[in-house]
Protein backbone atom coordinates (compact mmCIF):
# COMPACT_ATOMS: atom_id res chain seq x y z
CA UNK A 1 0.00 0.00 0.00
CA UNK A 2 1.19 3.44 -0.81
CA UNK A 3 1.41 5.99 2.08
CA UNK A 4 2.87 9.49 2.88
CA UNK A 5 5.52 10.12 5.66
CA UNK A 6 3.60 13.00 7.54
CA UNK A 7 6.00 13.22 10.34
CA UNK A 8 9.36 12.46 11.50
CA UNK A 9 10.84 12.85 14.91
CA UNK A 10 13.59 11.00 15.01
CA UNK A 11 13.35 7.15 14.51
CA UNK A 12 9.54 7.97 15.54
CA UNK A 13 7.86 8.43 12.06
CA UNK A 14 4.27 8.68 10.82
CA UNK A 15 2.46 8.14 7.78
CA UNK A 16 -1.58 8.80 5.99
CA UNK A 17 -2.16 4.98 3.93
CA UNK A 18 -3.31 6.93 0.78
CA UNK A 19 -6.40 4.78 0.60
CA UNK A 20 -8.02 4.98 3.65
CA UNK A 21 -6.34 8.45 4.83
CA UNK A 22 -5.61 7.02 8.11
CA UNK A 23 -2.67 7.80 9.80
CA UNK A 24 -0.66 5.09 11.51
CA UNK A 25 3.09 5.10 13.28
CA UNK A 26 5.29 3.34 11.39
CA UNK A 27 8.51 0.64 11.66
CA UNK A 28 11.32 0.91 8.94
CA UNK A 29 13.46 -2.68 8.03
CA UNK A 30 16.43 -2.74 9.35
CA UNK A 31 18.01 -2.46 5.52
CA UNK A 32 17.37 0.89 5.44
CA UNK A 33 19.15 1.99 8.30
CA UNK A 34 22.16 -0.12 6.74
CA UNK A 35 21.95 1.52 2.77
CA UNK A 36 22.02 4.84 4.28
CA UNK A 37 23.84 5.07 6.82
CA UNK A 38 25.51 8.48 6.38
CA UNK A 39 22.24 9.86 7.32
CA UNK A 40 20.67 10.81 10.31
CA UNK A 41 17.38 8.74 9.23
CA UNK A 42 16.99 7.83 5.47
CA UNK A 43 13.54 9.63 5.06
CA UNK A 44 11.50 12.77 5.72
CA UNK A 45 8.71 13.87 5.44
CA UNK A 46 7.05 13.98 2.08
CA UNK A 47 8.38 10.97 1.04
CA UNK A 48 6.25 8.57 -0.43
CA UNK A 49 6.23 5.14 1.00
CA UNK A 50 5.18 1.06 0.15
CA UNK A 51 3.93 -0.40 3.55
CA UNK A 52 2.54 -2.98 4.77
CA UNK A 53 -0.24 -3.31 7.95
CA UNK A 54 0.87 -5.49 11.07
CA UNK A 55 -1.19 -4.48 13.67
CA UNK A 56 -1.57 -1.46 13.62
CA UNK A 57 1.94 -0.27 12.29
CA UNK A 58 2.74 0.01 9.17
CA UNK A 59 6.10 -1.38 8.15
CA UNK A 60 7.56 0.35 5.46
CA UNK A 61 9.45 -1.83 2.37
CA UNK A 62 9.90 0.56 0.03
CA UNK A 63 11.07 4.72 -0.12
CA UNK A 64 10.21 5.26 -3.56
CA UNK A 65 11.89 7.96 -5.77
CA UNK A 66 11.71 11.76 -4.85
CA UNK A 67 11.07 14.73 -6.87
CA UNK A 68 13.45 16.34 -5.02
CA UNK A 69 14.60 17.01 -1.31
CA UNK A 70 16.13 19.20 0.90
CA UNK A 71 19.51 18.13 2.80
CA UNK A 72 21.75 19.89 5.24
CA UNK A 73 24.68 18.05 6.95
CA UNK A 74 23.72 17.41 10.74
CA UNK A 75 25.26 19.96 13.10
CA UNK A 76 25.81 16.96 15.81
CA UNK A 77 27.65 14.66 13.80
CA UNK A 78 30.37 15.72 11.30
CA UNK A 79 29.97 13.76 8.32
CA UNK A 80 25.73 12.82 8.20
CA UNK A 81 23.38 14.33 6.51
CA UNK A 82 20.28 15.32 7.65
CA UNK A 83 17.11 15.19 5.25
CA UNK A 84 14.67 18.05 5.71
CA UNK A 85 11.98 17.21 4.03
CA UNK A 86 10.87 15.44 0.26
CA UNK A 87 8.74 16.27 -2.66
CA UNK A 88 8.10 19.87 -2.14
CA UNK A 89 6.88 22.61 -4.51
CA UNK A 90 8.28 25.41 -2.78
CA UNK A 91 10.65 26.55 0.73
CA UNK A 92 9.28 29.33 2.47
CA UNK A 93 11.92 31.04 5.12
CA UNK A 94 10.47 33.32 7.91
CA UNK A 95 12.41 35.76 8.72
CA UNK A 96 12.15 38.43 11.84
CA UNK A 97 15.17 41.49 12.24
CA UNK A 98 14.08 41.77 16.01
CA UNK A 99 12.46 39.03 18.43
CA UNK A 100 14.54 36.98 17.73
CA UNK A 101 17.18 38.20 15.49
CA UNK A 102 17.36 36.30 12.52
CA UNK A 103 21.48 36.54 10.75
CA UNK A 104 21.69 37.50 6.98
CA UNK A 105 24.32 34.54 6.81
CA UNK A 106 20.96 32.14 8.32
CA UNK A 107 18.49 33.74 5.39
CA UNK A 108 21.56 33.07 2.68
CA UNK A 109 22.38 29.73 4.14
CA UNK A 110 18.55 28.96 3.44
CA UNK A 111 18.46 30.19 -0.05
CA UNK A 112 21.47 28.82 -1.01
CA UNK A 113 20.25 25.27 -0.02
CA UNK A 114 16.92 25.47 -2.23
CA UNK A 115 19.63 26.73 -5.31
CA UNK A 116 21.42 23.63 -4.95
CA UNK A 117 17.92 21.42 -4.49
CA UNK A 118 16.14 22.87 -7.24
CA UNK A 119 13.24 24.26 -4.55
CA UNK A 120 11.66 27.57 -5.30
CA UNK A 121 12.41 29.62 -2.06
CA UNK A 122 10.28 32.27 -0.59
CA UNK A 123 10.83 34.75 2.14
CA UNK A 124 7.77 35.80 4.83
CA UNK A 125 8.51 38.46 7.05
CA UNK A 126 6.93 37.33 10.04
CA UNK A 127 5.29 39.71 13.08
CA UNK A 128 4.19 42.68 10.77
CA UNK A 129 2.46 44.26 13.56
CA UNK A 130 5.36 44.27 16.51
CA UNK A 131 6.15 47.87 16.75
CA UNK A 132 9.92 48.36 15.43
CA UNK A 133 12.07 50.99 16.31
CA UNK A 134 13.16 53.69 12.93
CA UNK A 135 16.20 51.53 12.53
CA UNK A 136 15.01 48.20 12.88
CA UNK A 137 11.88 49.31 10.58
CA UNK A 138 14.29 50.72 7.75
CA UNK A 139 16.37 47.28 8.32
CA UNK A 140 13.29 45.39 7.48
CA UNK A 141 12.15 47.44 4.50
CA UNK A 142 15.50 47.21 2.90
CA UNK A 143 15.96 43.64 3.30
CA UNK A 144 12.45 43.35 1.68
CA UNK A 145 13.68 45.29 -1.09
CA UNK A 146 17.09 43.15 -1.58
CA UNK A 147 15.50 40.18 -1.91
CA UNK A 148 12.69 41.24 -4.37
CA UNK A 149 15.39 42.60 -6.50
CA UNK A 150 16.92 39.22 -6.36
CA UNK A 151 13.74 37.11 -7.61
CA UNK A 152 12.91 36.03 -4.45
CA UNK A 153 9.04 36.22 -3.46
CA UNK A 154 9.06 38.00 -0.51
CA UNK A 155 5.81 38.41 1.89
CA UNK A 156 5.15 40.64 4.40
CA UNK A 157 2.62 39.46 7.16
CA UNK A 158 1.64 39.08 10.99
CA UNK A 159 -0.12 35.89 12.20
CA UNK A 160 -1.67 38.35 15.03
CA UNK A 161 -3.57 40.39 13.35
CA UNK A 162 -4.43 38.68 9.44
CA UNK A 163 -2.32 41.38 7.49
CA UNK A 164 -1.11 39.81 4.67
CA UNK A 165 -2.64 36.16 5.50
CA UNK A 166 -4.51 36.07 2.46
CA UNK A 167 -1.20 37.25 0.24
CA UNK A 168 0.12 33.72 2.08
CA UNK A 169 -2.81 31.88 1.13
CA UNK A 170 -2.58 32.14 -1.97
CA UNK A 171 1.12 31.57 -2.52
CA UNK A 172 0.38 27.99 -0.51
CA UNK A 173 -2.89 26.85 -2.27
CA UNK A 174 -2.26 23.50 -4.41
CA UNK A 175 1.36 23.11 -3.03
CA UNK A 176 3.49 21.35 -1.14
CA UNK A 177 5.51 24.55 1.06
CA UNK A 178 8.27 23.32 3.56
CA UNK A 179 8.54 26.15 5.95
CA UNK A 180 11.21 26.89 8.33
CA UNK A 181 12.84 29.46 10.58
CA UNK A 182 14.58 30.30 13.96
CA UNK A 183 12.65 29.17 16.74
CA UNK A 184 10.45 31.62 18.25
CA UNK A 185 9.49 33.38 13.79
CA UNK A 186 6.23 32.21 14.47
CA UNK A 187 6.16 29.20 12.01
CA UNK A 188 3.78 27.06 14.71
CA UNK A 189 1.26 30.42 15.05
CA UNK A 190 1.35 30.66 11.74
CA UNK A 191 0.42 27.21 10.51
CA UNK A 192 -2.03 27.72 13.71
CA UNK A 193 -3.94 30.74 11.46
CA UNK A 194 -4.21 28.92 8.35
CA UNK A 195 -5.30 26.05 9.90
CA UNK A 196 -8.13 26.51 12.34
CA UNK A 197 -8.78 24.50 15.16
CA UNK A 198 -5.22 22.70 14.24
CA UNK A 199 -3.88 24.50 18.12
CA UNK A 200 -0.41 23.39 17.48
CA UNK A 201 1.92 24.53 20.43
CA UNK A 202 3.32 28.07 20.46
CA UNK A 203 5.75 29.65 23.01
CA UNK A 204 6.33 32.83 23.91
CA UNK A 205 10.16 34.03 23.43
CA UNK A 206 12.64 33.86 26.08
CA UNK A 207 12.17 37.79 27.97
CA UNK A 208 16.09 38.41 28.59
CA UNK A 209 17.25 37.06 24.88
CA UNK A 210 14.46 37.40 23.06
CA UNK A 211 14.70 34.13 21.35
CA UNK A 212 12.73 31.53 20.79
CA UNK A 213 12.35 27.92 22.30
CA UNK A 214 12.80 24.78 21.01
CA UNK A 215 8.46 23.63 21.33
CA UNK A 216 8.32 22.14 18.11
CA UNK A 217 10.75 18.78 17.92
CA UNK A 218 9.79 17.18 14.82
CA UNK A 219 8.20 17.96 11.25
CA UNK A 220 5.24 17.52 10.28
CA UNK A 221 2.56 17.96 7.39
CA UNK A 222 -0.72 18.89 7.36
CA UNK A 223 -3.64 19.44 4.95
CA UNK A 224 -4.48 23.00 4.45
CA UNK A 225 -8.56 23.85 4.23
CA UNK A 226 -8.00 25.55 0.84
CA UNK A 227 -5.77 22.50 -0.75
CA UNK A 228 -2.25 22.05 -0.85
CA UNK A 229 -0.29 21.18 2.58
CA UNK A 230 2.30 22.35 4.66
CA UNK A 231 5.10 21.21 6.74
CA UNK A 232 5.93 22.61 10.18
CA UNK A 233 9.84 21.94 11.36
CA UNK A 234 11.82 22.50 14.70
CA UNK A 235 13.72 25.80 14.54
CA UNK A 236 16.78 24.58 12.57
CA UNK A 237 19.69 26.48 14.13
CA UNK A 238 21.80 26.56 10.85
CA UNK A 239 21.69 24.83 7.49
CA UNK A 240 25.11 23.69 6.52
CA UNK A 241 26.09 22.54 3.42
CA UNK A 242 27.15 19.21 2.59
CA UNK A 243 28.20 17.74 -1.22
CA UNK A 244 29.07 21.38 -2.68
CA UNK A 245 32.43 22.43 -4.21
CA UNK A 246 33.88 25.60 -4.00
CA UNK A 247 33.43 26.70 -7.88
CA UNK A 248 29.57 25.77 -7.78
CA UNK A 249 29.14 27.98 -5.13
CA UNK A 250 28.61 31.27 -7.20
CA UNK A 251 26.08 29.79 -9.58
CA UNK A 252 23.76 29.33 -6.17
CA UNK A 253 23.60 33.52 -5.46
CA UNK A 254 21.04 33.86 -8.79
CA UNK A 255 22.82 37.80 -8.83
CA UNK A 256 25.91 37.01 -9.49
CA UNK A 257 24.93 34.46 -12.34
CA UNK A 258 25.18 36.84 -14.89
CA UNK A 259 29.36 38.30 -13.60
CA UNK A 260 30.51 35.05 -13.58
CA UNK A 261 31.57 34.70 -17.50
CA UNK A 262 32.55 38.33 -17.19
CA UNK A 263 35.76 37.12 -14.81
CA UNK A 264 39.22 36.88 -15.94
CA UNK A 265 40.14 33.41 -15.34
CA UNK A 266 37.25 30.71 -15.51
CA UNK A 267 38.24 29.36 -12.20
CA UNK A 268 37.63 32.21 -10.72
CA UNK A 269 36.59 32.14 -6.75
CA UNK A 270 35.69 35.60 -6.25
CA UNK A 271 37.98 36.36 -3.38
CA UNK A 272 41.32 38.24 -4.40
CA UNK A 273 41.58 37.41 -8.13
CA UNK A 274 42.47 40.07 -10.29
CA UNK A 275 39.79 40.66 -13.05
CA UNK A 276 37.16 39.79 -10.68
CA UNK A 277 33.62 41.04 -12.41
CA UNK A 278 31.81 39.62 -9.18
CA UNK A 279 34.58 41.78 -6.57
CA UNK A 280 33.56 44.43 -8.92
CA UNK A 281 29.63 44.47 -8.99
CA UNK A 282 30.02 44.60 -5.37
CA UNK A 283 31.97 47.69 -5.31
CA UNK A 284 29.63 49.31 -7.38
CA UNK A 285 26.55 48.04 -5.03
CA UNK A 286 24.95 45.57 -7.95
CA UNK A 287 25.50 42.98 -5.70
CA UNK A 288 24.55 43.50 -2.25
CA UNK A 289 27.81 43.41 0.44
CA UNK A 290 25.57 41.07 2.38
CA UNK A 291 25.12 38.57 0.51
CA UNK A 292 29.18 38.88 -0.94
CA UNK A 293 29.68 38.62 2.66
CA UNK A 294 28.20 34.95 3.33
CA UNK A 295 29.22 34.02 -0.08
CA UNK A 296 32.71 34.24 1.24
CA UNK A 297 32.16 32.85 4.69
CA UNK A 298 30.17 29.99 2.81
CA UNK A 299 33.15 29.24 0.48
CA UNK A 300 35.61 29.25 3.53
CA UNK A 301 32.77 26.63 5.23
CA UNK A 302 32.80 24.61 2.23
CA UNK A 303 36.82 24.70 1.96
CA UNK A 304 37.24 23.48 5.51
CA UNK A 305 35.06 20.76 5.41
CA UNK A 306 37.05 19.52 1.63
CA UNK A 307 39.80 19.20 3.58
CA UNK A 308 38.63 17.34 6.57
N1 LIG B 1 3.35 40.03 17.77
C1 LIG B 1 3.32 38.84 17.16
N2 LIG B 1 3.79 37.76 17.81
C2 LIG B 1 3.75 36.57 17.18
C3 LIG B 1 3.26 36.43 15.86
N3 LIG B 1 3.38 35.14 15.48
C4 LIG B 1 3.93 34.50 16.55
N4 LIG B 1 4.15 35.34 17.56
C5 LIG B 1 4.67 35.01 18.89
O1 LIG B 1 6.02 34.53 18.77
C6 LIG B 1 6.26 33.48 19.71
C7 LIG B 1 6.78 32.23 19.00
O2 LIG B 1 5.77 31.74 18.11
P1 LIG B 1 5.75 30.23 17.60
O3 LIG B 1 4.62 30.13 16.63
O4 LIG B 1 5.78 29.28 18.75
O5 LIG B 1 7.15 30.18 16.81
P2 LIG B 1 7.91 28.90 16.18
O6 LIG B 1 8.95 28.52 17.17
O7 LIG B 1 8.53 29.44 14.93
O8 LIG B 1 6.91 27.83 15.91
C8 LIG B 1 4.93 33.28 20.44
O9 LIG B 1 4.98 34.02 21.65
C9 LIG B 1 3.92 33.86 19.51
O10 LIG B 1 2.77 34.32 20.17
C10 LIG B 1 2.75 37.61 15.19
O11 LIG B 1 2.31 37.60 14.04
N5 LIG B 1 2.83 38.78 15.90
MG1 LIG C 1 6.92 25.74 16.39
ZN1 LIG D 1 35.42 36.36 -10.03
Amino acid sequence: MEAVVVRTAGEHVQVKVRSTGETMPASLRGKFRLEESDFTTPLGVGDVVCVRIEEGLAVIEEIMPRQNWLVRLDPSHLYRRQILACNLDQALLLVTVEAPFTPLRYVDGFLVMCEMYGVPAALGFSKADLPLSAKAQKKRQDLIQLYQRIGYKVISFSAREGRGINELKAFLRGKRTFITGLSGVGKSSLINTLIPGLNLDTQPLVRTTQRGRHTTTYSALYDLPEGGEVIDSPGFGEFRLGEISPQELSHYFPEMRSYLTRCRFNDCLHVDEPGCAVREAVEQGQIAASRYHTYLALLQEIQTFSEQ
